[in-house]
């Protein structure tokens, strides 16, 4: 049992390292333990982690990787139950079967339909012994996005707001509220995270980039969300132009803009109407796409959509260390006539600082007992 937690908190590391580069699949650490009956004696032999895009799956690296030998005894350890369904290439527990392992540990069940559970049966059905459960709550913590996506099909929401020591952002110009190295920790957000969100009225005004630019993460900068009804950008916009690799989502209720984008071959359009066009149904849409982890930043329209319907799981403000003044804008905007955001209730998790900046974390309390309600189930 102490090797298990041992071998198995090992294979969550490697899947916490290769956190943000697997999308859209979850990152997942396998370790292969050769194990000598006789001296009672243990060892890793292998390793592996899901790869760029997800393919291969990490058992398979692991198992490609192990010199299997006769008379030893081996134990796969994963963070998440091995698949059973065959994607792109075979499934893992098929990979697992056609080798002397006789014992697999996994932390917790994949929610994925194809999956969940059925992986752990079959490999029971064949004599294997299995156990899950051990470290549930650090995989959970990992897999919270990927959960939330599979299970309630809704992405996690974590909403970032740079603000000056009065509280406020800059309305007209793209201007740095927040240092260089506060600057680096968003951008490690944006690398971890699968898309970025944003309103027009701020692509219009501040014509960000909005991708990851943490020197040789490039390539692995989030799919760009924007969300105007009325959509009166031009394409020459940096969000549109920079980094094509790169696909950028569009939902408006204006199809007539469509066709000035269509040499874009990198932007899909959601063409929503008045009724349809609601934050929820949206965020409801990117979960199709694959899309477990979310970052907004947003501008105060869109902050004030997110929090008036409490759907803020995680929200970190970066605050500079200056005032913004008079002039400046409040970090949320006037929406309708019932912007009702109490009912957000946050709990702040975490606070540290970068030079004069200081970093909050908050976390949504309906998102923690989501959290605790997992941490026992699985
Ligand atoms: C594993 N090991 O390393 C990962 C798994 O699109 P496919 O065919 O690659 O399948 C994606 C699904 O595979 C994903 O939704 C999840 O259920 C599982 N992820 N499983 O055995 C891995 N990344
Ligand atoms: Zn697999």
């Amino acid at each position: 049992m102490y090797y298990d937690r041992k071998y198995l908190e090992i294979a969550l590391d490697l899947a916490r390292k290769c956190s943000g580069f697997t999308f859209p699949n979850p990152p997942v650490g396998c370790v292969i333990v050769e194990y000598d009956k006789i001296k009672k004696d243990h060892k890793i032999v292998s390793y592996g982690q899901t790869q760029i895009s997800g393919r291969p799956h990490a058992e398979f690296n692991a198992i490609k990787q192990t010199v299997f030998k006769a008379k030893k005894d081996y134990i796969c350890y994963s963070s998440l139950e091995p698949c059973c369904h065959k994607g792109r290439s075979e499934s893992c527990v098929s990979e697992i079967l056609k080798t002397p392992i006789k014992k697999v540990v996994f932390s917790v069940i994949d929610p994925d339909k194809r999956v969940n559970g059925k992986g752990k049966e079959i490999l029971k059905e064949y004599g294997i012994s299995v156990s899950n459960g051990l470290l549930k709550k650090s995989a959970i913590d990992l897999y919270s996005g990927y959960f939330l996506n599979r299970i309630f099909g809704r992405p996690k929401i974590t909403l970032k707001i740079a603000t000056s020591l009065d509280g406020k952002i800059y309305g007209n110009k793209n201007k740095w509220i927040t240092n260089g190295i506060t600057r680096s920790f968003v951008h490690s957000l944006r690398f971890e995270n699968d898309a970025i969100l944003i309103g027009g009225n701020t692509v219009k005004i501040d014509n960000p980039r909005l991708d990851c630019r943490l020197k040789g993460l490039e390539g692995f900068s989030p799919i760009k969300i924007v969300i105007s009804k009325s959509f009166d950008l031009s394409k020459n916009l940096k969000i549109f132009s920079i980094n094509p690799k790169v696909k950028t989502i569009v939902f408006t209720t204006n199809l007539k803009k469509k066709k000035d984008f269509i040499s874009k071959k990198n932007i899909e359009f959601h063409i929503l109407n008045e009724r349809e066009f609601k934050i929820k149904n949206i965020i409801k849409k990117l979960t199709s796409y694959g899309i477990s982890n979310v970052l907004v930043e947003g501008g105060a329209k869109i902050n004030s959509f997110f929090l008036r319907e409490n759907l803020v799981d995680d929200l970190i403000i970066t605050r500079g260390n200056f005032f913004l003044g008079k002039d400046a804008l409040d970090t949320l905007a006037k929406i309708g006539p019932n912007p009702n955001i109490s009912k957000n209730n946050f709990l702040l998790k975490k606070v540290w600082n970068f030079k004069n900046d200081v970093i909050e974390h908050y976390r949504n309390v309906k998102y923690e007992n989501f959290l605790k309600k997992m941490y026992t189930g699985f």
